[in-house]
């Protein structure tokens, strides 16, 4: 690899929906499986597992189709709320390697992984992200490596399921250019049926098509303005920049070195929670809304930092939600007897305000018994003069389109020396 090239992966989980369908049900593992929807007897299959693709079922395929190969095939509902927890335990794993990753869709992505090249090849790269995957969230994934994006993409494609392929600049005639159109990113079915009609087929025919101006000029006519860019793609020049959307980049934090080393919970959530208040103050202040809640705690002995970082399902600047997050977050890096110097609380993953959701209820609340740390919540809350709602109050909340916001386990946790 040149030196100055960056290593760009794309890791794709493998029949999303199905698999995430047979985390939660194992028994259907073995069995050709479709995930969609049916109304009246008509539907539409949004993806299948692998073994219903070995029998030629696959996504896009109306169900009674399928129903012909394989009268009972088992039909699981689609879950939306579901799969996007699931994927952003997968995104979860990834931010474990490199610092931002480029979500593509709801089960792919793209990372800058150059920097790990000091101590790893690409291969192995690729083999250690995909096994930390497997086995911390179950799911099976395919990896692309390349040089940039669009390259990184085509390869994630080329060994599915669980595999591992290149597609460096040298490759792309061998791997490329025979590939059809329709392969081509960003090339759909219908552009590549009339790129078809005009006698280009195959990817390497785009990619040379200066060279032939009649036929330059009829591709011209079908794809228009941006015939050059997919020319480029097809000699394989695309952006090597990872980018992450502006608003996920964007995240507000509060932080606080402690005078005197802090050693109960109680003095810690309480000064925590000021630190929250003004973190929350400051996203409404510029009208945004996390999707992600981070805490990192400094340990006065050791030097150490302790952090841990949520991600909620949907943007929130509700502190009913955000709140318990934080107390669930420190409850889990506090260690008795361990004395903090510094605290901070920081909210990722930026939206715009108008596109949150508020949380409308909360099940149960009243009648649950509240546990030590809850109570310690509580008084924090009241100190800092901020109440917590419970129950129907709630209900007065509503603003926005009734969803209650998902909270994940502890999924990032890093420890490292000062
Ligand atoms: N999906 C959808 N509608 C589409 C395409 C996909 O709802 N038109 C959903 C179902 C898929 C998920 O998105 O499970 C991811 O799409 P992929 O194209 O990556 O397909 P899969 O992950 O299912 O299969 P593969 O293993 O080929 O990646
Ligand atoms: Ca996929």
């Amino acid at each position: 690899m040149n030196l100055n090239n960056k290593l760009i992966l794309t890791i794709d989980l493998d029949a999303f929906f199905a698999s995430a369908e047979e985390l939660r049900h194992p028994e259907l593992k073995d069995k050709p499986m479709v995930v969609g929807q049916e109304l009246n007897g008509r539907g539409i299959i949004v993806t299948a597992n692998y073994k219903a693709r070995e029998l030629g079922i696959h996504a896009g395929m109306p169900l009674f189709k399928a129903r012909k190969i394989l009268p009972n095939i088992t039909l699981i509902e689609t879950d939306h709320e579901y799969y996007q927890t699931i994927a952003n335990e997968f995104f979860n794993v990834i931010l474990e390697f490199v610092d931002k990753v480029q979500v593509a869709s709801i089960d792919e992505c793209h990372i800058d992984a150059t920097e790990l090249t000091k101590d790893y090849k690409p291969i192995e790269i690729a083999r250690m992200i995909q096994n930390r995957v497997i086995n911390k969230t179950g799911l099976s994934t395919s990896i692309g490596i390349s040089t940039n994006v669009l390259l990184s993409k085509v390869a994630s494609n080329f060994d599915k399921p669980f595999g591992i392929s290149t597609l460096y600049v040298h490759e792309i005639q061998d791997k490329l250019w025979p590939l059809p159109v329709k392969e081509m990113h960003m090339i759909g079915a219908k552009t590549s049926i009339k790129l078809n009609e005009i006698g280009i087929e195959y990817i390497g025919q785009l990619a040379l098509l200066k060279n032939d101006l009649e036929k330059f000029n009829k591709a011209k006519g079908v794809i228009g303005q941006n015939l050059l860019k997919h020319i480029d793609a097809a000699n394989g020049i695309s952006s090597d920049e990872i980018q992450v959307e502006t608003d996920r980049l964007r995240s507000i934090s509060r932080d606080k070195t402690f005078p005197i080393s802090i050693v109960d919970i109680e003095s810690l959530l309480l000064n925590i929670r000021e630190l929250f208040n003004f973190a929350v103050f400051r996203c409404e202040k510029r009208k945004l809304a996390p999707t992600s809640v981070s805490i990192a705690l400094k340990v006065d002995k050791s030097f150490s930092t302790f952090s841990t970082s949520k991600i909620l399902k949907a943007a929130t600047i509700d502190k009913n939600v955000l709140w318990p997050i934080v107390v669930n977050a420190v409850e889990k890096l506090f260690k008795p007897n361990a004395s903090i110097k510094f605290a901070s609380v920081s909210f990722g993953g930026l939206k715009p305000i108008e596109k949150v959701y508020v949380q409308t209820t909360l099940d149960g609340e009243k009648t649950k018994s509240k546990s030590k740390l809850q109570q310690i919540a509580e008084k924090a809350s009241f100190m800092s003069g901020i109440e917590i709602v419970t129950g129907s109050t709630m209900e007065d909340n509503i603003r926005y389109e009734q969803k209650e916001p998902i909270m994940r386990d502890n999924i990032k946790f890093k420890v490292w020396d000062k």
